[in-house]
């Protein structure tokens, strides 16, 4: 838990309004905290010291939504799931969805590079965000925004901005390719007896639902448990030691109701998948979900949650909270990990009554060193932050750190933008 507190709060509407800001503060050398919507899980958007809290949620208007092409233009103050609703009118969707979509912003998406639920079907923020509009440290707007799928004039400076967390510049406009919203749904929750068959089920579902397959998500028991027991909610298949879920989503019923049968009868015979149902309606298919996105929420009410978001190669995917579970022994409560198994992204929890720090040293760097072994990503998606900045070099060569340090050296020559975040102290 990482708390901050600070005596001046500003909320710029206008682009505008962010560069005079900037160009004040970067003048008198007054370090400041970039926040969209503040559910950021490694401390980026709070203050670690008397920082200017700049908050984007007064600029969030919908400037533009182009229904031949499917780009939308709107300032980074968009709450995720507000945008989403907007475009939906469109009959498009944001390509991002998260569990934290009810207060998230899309510039706080951006800025972080968020992963989320969809990105095996639909990519990263690299690819889905055609352009920025953003506002240096100096209070120079730099307008990156491009609303063409092709622009190949340059280097290509709006991916600096894109998981920078705050510390390159200040997003302030996007343009971002929407895809058009899937006509129909289907969501399997499916009970498996060994990982070995969830990455066969996994690879079977890419293969055999193709284009369709738009979410690949992994429970473990622990996980499960965790919110039945804490949230009282009820899984719709008998207990087994790993659960998927599998997510089609395409343009007409019939063809893809048959594919994922033919799919679901492929993986029930071979005894890969011991228990499943399909929902498709949508009610029963928000049960489902909420099965996997509120893990987090109920792990709060086992104490406190040591947590961390980890790329893995497959093979070692669950090996990893095995390793965990046998390391840390009976001196903690729960040893989960869940996640986005379709990008290799691992959400390992791990809770206690209360925080301890005896628990954490056995926790770090073990941690860390074990995804170095591996050749993982100590942060898959939530970013470093204030909380991950001093173990960048796990997943990082001093050559990478070094050219990023040069690099906010020259956007940031005073260094104000979000100090103590994404680069380590030395
Ligand atoms: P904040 O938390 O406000 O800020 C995040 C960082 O971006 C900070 O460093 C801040 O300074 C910077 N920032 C914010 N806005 C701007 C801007 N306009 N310009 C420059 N810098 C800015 N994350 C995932 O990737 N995948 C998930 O599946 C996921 N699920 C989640 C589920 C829950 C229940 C919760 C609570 C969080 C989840 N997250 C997930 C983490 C979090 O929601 C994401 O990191 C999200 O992108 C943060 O957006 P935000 O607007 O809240 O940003
Ligand atoms: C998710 C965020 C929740 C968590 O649920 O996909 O990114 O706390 C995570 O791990
Ligand atoms: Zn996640």
């Amino acid at each position: 838990m990482v708390r901050g507190a600070s005596s001046v709060l500003l909320k710029p509407k206008t682009t505008e309004e962010v560069s005079a800001i900037l160009s004040y503060c970067n003048q008198h050398k007054l370090a400041v905290c970039p926040q969209g919507g503040n559910t950021g899980l490694v401390g980026g958007s709070v203050p670690v010291f008397d920082e200017v809290i700049i908050s984007m949620a007064l600029m969030n208007q919908v400037e533009s939504v182009d229904s031949w092409s499917g780009v939308v233009v709107c300032q980074s103050g968009c709450v995720l799931e507000a945008l989403d609703q907007h475009v939906a009118e469109h009959g498009l969707m944001v390509p991002l969805d998260l569990g934290a979509k009810g207060s998230c912003h899309i510039g706080g998406n951006v800025s972080t590079n968020a992963g989320g639920l969809r990105l095996l079907r639909y990519g990263s923020l690299h690819g889905s965000v055609l352009g920025v509009e953003a506002v240096l440290a100096s209070g120079e707007v730099i307008d990156c925004l491009s609303t063409m799928k092709k622009d190949n004039t340059g280097y290509d400076l709006k991916h600096l901005f894109i998981g920078s967390e705050g510390t390159l510049g200040i997003v302030t406009k996007l343009a971002i390719n929407c895809p058009p919203r899937p006509t129909a749904v289907n969501l399997a929750f499916l009970g498996l007896q060994s990982f070995d068959d969830v990455l066969q089920t996994f690879r079977d579902a890419k293969s055999k639902l193709g284009e369709i397959l738009s979410s690949c998500e992994f429970i473990d028991r622990s996980s499960l448990e965790c919110v039945e027991e804490n949230l009282k909610l009820k899984s719709p298949i008998e207990p087994h030691p790993y659960y998927m879920l599998i997510e089609t989503s395409g343009s007409n019923g019939d063809h893809d109701e048959e594919k994922l049968n033919t799919f679901l009868e492929y993986v029930m015979t071979s005894g890969q998948v011991t228990d499943g149902t399909v929902a498709t309606e949508p009610s029963r298919i928000q049960h489902i979900w909420s099965l996997r996105e509120r893990i987090a929420e109920s792990l709060i009410a086992d104490g406190y949650t040591y947590k961390y978001d980890i790329s893995i190669p497959l093979p070692h995917f669950y090996k990893m909270v095995e390793d965990m579970r046998e390391h840390l022994g009976s001196s903690i409560i729960r040893c989960c990990g869940y996640g986005h198994i379709g990008d290799g992204n691992l959400h390992l929890n791990i809770t206690s009554k209360e925080y301890e720090k005896e628990i954490l040293s056995r926790i770090e760097p073990t941690i860390f060193e074990w995804t170095a072994r591996v050749k993982g990503s100590i942060s898959a998606e939530h970013g470093l932050g204030f909380k991950k900045r001093n173990y960048i070099h796990f997943s990082k060569s001093d050559g990478a750190i070094g050219l990023m340090k040069q690099m906010k050296k020259i956007m940031d020559p005073n260094g104000i933008l979000n100090p103590y975040k994404v680069l380590p102290d030395n």
